[in-house]
């Protein structure tokens, strides 16, 4: 008989040591870099992938970056980050910020704690980008603080991670 592990409590009994940060990017963000610079920035994506990888050395923590142009990637990577038993997500949605239920409940059922991050800020551009699928369950969202918000958003989770107990649970944070 094989031993099925069912339930978030098995797979998130035991936090390891180092936490594990998967930081999404959606589509045609590839492209940053080579077109937009007025709403994107000049950094490149690999630029941005490895400032924050390098920041998650530093810090002794494990961070991933995946970038996709396709939802249902995007979906197979949350599900997978749950088997994995990544700690925090940072995410840019990119266009699907305002589009995708789907992944929006991908991340729901998963219940990875995360951080919505927009290069622009899309409350001064269209309308249609004003509405996010994604704000009211992220942690927090960042947006218009171009690559710097991505930085932000890594600095969060690596603080909210350290100040875990060994039992998963929050220490009582100091108010200062
Ligand atoms: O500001 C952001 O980060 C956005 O998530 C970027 C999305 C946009 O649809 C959201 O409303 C706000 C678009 C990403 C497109 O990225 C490009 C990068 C370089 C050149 C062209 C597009």
């Amino acid at each position: 008989m094989t031993t099925k592990r069912t339930g978030r409590s098995a797979a998130k009994s035991a936090p390891s040591l180092h936490p594990h940060v998967l930081v999404m990017h959606g589509p045609n963000l590839n492209l940053l870099g080579s077109r937009e610079p007025r709403h994107y920035g000049l950094a490149t994506l690999d630029d941005i992938n490895r400032a924050l990888v390098g920041r998650g050395e530093t810090a002794g923590a494990h961070v991933e970056t995946f970038q996709h142009n396709h939802e249902g990637a995007l979906i197979d990577r949350v599900h997978q980050a749950a088997r994995d038993h990544v700690d925090f997500i940072v995410i840019n949605p990119a266009a699907y910020t305002h589009s995708s239920i789907a992944l929006r409940d991908a991340l729901a059922a998963t219940a990875i704690p995360f951080v919505e991050v927009h290069l622009s800020n899309i409350y001064a551009r269209e309308s249609f980008r004003h509405h996010s699928y994604f704000s009211d369950l992220a942690v927090g969202v960042v947006s218009g603080l171009g690559a710097h918000g991505y930085e932000l958003a890594l600095e969060y989770a690596l603080r909210h991670l350290q100040n875990r107990t060994p039992h998963g649970s929050q220490k009582t944070e100091k108010a200062h």
